[in-house]
């Protein structure tokens, strides 16, 4: 096993992590200008045997004890740099789990609006929130109109005081646009079934008599993924479920309607939009999905020059960079995020930290050639993943926080799932991915929510936001570190990313951000468990050690070039 490594079959669901034996003695150190990082870890795997326990350190012993308090004196002259562009620290939001206010124990529109304050101070600067219009199931994600509210959620006053007060405090709102699909109880669909019904078996339909007929895709036959109309001998497309018609997208008629909605919610100052099941549109059909998208962003942006749009393509990157042909802003970066993703992967050691560093060149460089003006939505977990902190079982802090920070340091417009800046836990079901925001341990405070029926009870791992807001070393401090961090250097969010493979290698990597515009950055991390150093003397225009996020006991130092980085620690370098 290579020095610092865990082996690439461990299974942190099922493997103890490994001691933390810090070993410091010399001859370790990685030069820019030394051995290439191949010969240095045939070096590292023969020392490690030698040197484990001849200098293993203890926290006790060490003279720097207090990382937390580094990271916070570090970083507390911090100042955010406010941009108004489409780089984003974006919180999704599932209102149906995270603030009640008036005790029916479902979240509504006036909870979020509550928790503004608490949204903009840990960095965040845009909302998307996950459907919000008339719907009977409580994801919404079927939507019966989409030109109102869920009495559920609250009232069109309410969208429009939420809209009103993201503005003063720079966050734009994002709205969840479901294109593929209507629920049943759409009155859409509830006319073409009622014309359906009605027509005569041996006649054709005409949209001269009912347009909604149009709407969506029926036929006579039966075919896979198509559903049986009830009194007709009809059937209709619909691929996730009988409740979810899919759309015809082809229709003039339905293509107007789209363009009616966007005006409506680009009207009361939504910035965007979030575009579920892109793949789906067409589906099997890569091409028409491209070229319905590229109808779509277009529309959106002659009602709005800014309009910005991210799309659910949830697949892998080279058919994710053909959707980019159609000129949309984002795409969520799939292959980083869930359990099976890069960020996990690196996390339980059978991805490097060199080959975080990059993936991300190479998609930047897919991504780009389809879309020249592109912006990355790198993002860790959703409301259809299992939550982070399940991924690691054993872990008690350090691998889920350091994880999310690789996620929130990337390219582009990040996404955060609420709940994850605490830690909750929440996996298998989908309602258990959608638990109610951990605001309390106790269920009855103020702002709680019931959660969706069917939800499994959940033990969570890290404490509730009560708890962890005063708390220096909290997962949710961490996460406020880093995107104060990521709103401090705007390089990171916006900067071309050039690595120093000399100094980088499985277990650290480092990594220079600049946008052309602002300071570039220069980022070291150690994905490892194990403390880890590097000589950076040669990289002379980064010389101030200017940001930490610090996950052990241990503090970063740089000392004349050679930077001693922790286990599972991240810095940020500037010029003078
Ligand atoms: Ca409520
Ligand atoms: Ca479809």
């Amino acid at each position: 096993m290579l020095r610092g490594r865990r082996s690439p079959h461990f299974h942190p669901d099922r493997d103890p992590l490994p001691l933390h034996a810090e070993i410091l003695c010399g001859g370790n150190v990685r030069s820019c200008q030394g051995m290439t990082s191949r010969s240095k870890k045939l070096v590292y795997a023969l020392l490690s045997s030698l040197v484990f326990t001849a200098c293993t350190k203890t926290p006790a012993d060490n003279p720097s004890a207090g990382s937390s308090v580094q990271m916070m004196e570090l970083n507390k002259d911090l100042k955010s740099v406010y941009i108004d562009d489409a780089y984003r620290n974006t919180y999704e939001i599932f209102p149906y789990s995270f603030c009640d206010t008036d005790g029916d124990g479902i979240g509504d529109l006036k909870g979020i609006i509550s928790k503004l304050d608490y949204i903009q101070d840990m960095g965040f600067t845009a909302l998307w929130l996950t459907p919000v219009h008339p719907s009977g199931t409580y994801h919404k994600y079927d939507v019966d109109d989409y030109y109102a509210i869920d009495p559920q959620f609250g009232t069109m006053e309410d969208y429009e005081t939420l809209i009103e007060e993201c503005g003063k405090r720079n966050i734009r709102v994002i709205m969840d646009l479901v294109l593929n699909h209507t629920s049943t109880d759409n009155e859409w669909f509830q006319k073409a079934h009622e014309y359906l019904k009605e027509l005569p078996p041996d006649w054709e339909p005409s949209v001269d008599y009912c347009k909604y007929f149009d709407y969506y895709n029926f036929t006579r036959e039966a075919k896979e993924g198509w559903a049986p109309l009830s009194d007709t001998n009809w059937y209709y497309e619909a691929r996730f479920w009988d409740g979810m018609p899919d759309l015809n997208l082809n229709s003039s008629f339905v293509r107007q309607e789209i363009t009616d909605i966007m005006k409506f919610w680009l009207d009361k100052g939504v910035s965007g939009f979030r575009l579920d099941a892109v793949t789906s549109f067409y589906t099997g059909d890569p091409d028409q999905n491209t070229e319905f998208l590229r109808w779509l962003v277009s529309t959106g942006k002659s009602l709005k020059k800014d309009c910005y749009f991210v799309g659910e393509a949830w697949t892998g990157r080279d058919e994710i960079a053909k959707y980019y042909e159609s000129g949309i802003d984002s795409l969520f970066n799939f292959p980083f995020a869930d359990q099976s993703g890069i960020l996990c992967n690196v996390m339980r050691g059978s991805f490097g930290a060199e080959d975080y560093v990059n993936a991300q060149i190479k998609a930047d460089q897919v991504y780009r050639e389809r879309n020249s003006s592109y912006v990355d939505a790198p993002f860790y977990t959703n409301h259809d993943m299992g939550r982070s902190a399940g991924y690691y079982a054993l872990d008690e802090g350090p691998v889920t926080k350091m994880a999310y920070a690789l996620s929130i340091l990337m390219s582009g417009n990040t996404y955060v799932y609420y709940g994850e800046e605490l830690g909750m836990k929440g996996s298998g079901r989908d309602e258990n991915k959608r638990a109610p925001m951990y605001w309390s341990t106790d269920a009855s405070s103020e702002g709680m929510c019931r959660g969706p029926e069917g939800m499994d009870e959940i033990k969570m791992k890290f404490p509730s936001f009560e708890e962890q807001k005063t708390d220096d070393l909290s997962m949710w401090n961490y996460f406020r570190q880093a995107l104060k961090i990521r709103n401090a250097f705007p390089s990171i969010a916006r900067g071309e990313i050039t690595l120093y493979d000399e100094c980088s290698d499985e277990e650290l990597a480092v990594f220079a951000k600049d946008d052309g515009v602002h300071e570039p950055v220069l980022l070291v991390i150690n994905v490892t468990d194990q403390t880890e150093t590097a000589d950076l003397s040669s990289l002379g225009e980064f010389t101030k050690l200017s940001a930490v996020l610090n996950t052990s006991e241990e503090k970063i130092v740089y000392d004349h070039g050679t930077m001693t980085m922790p286990p599972f620690s991240i810095a940020v370098l500037t010029g003078e």
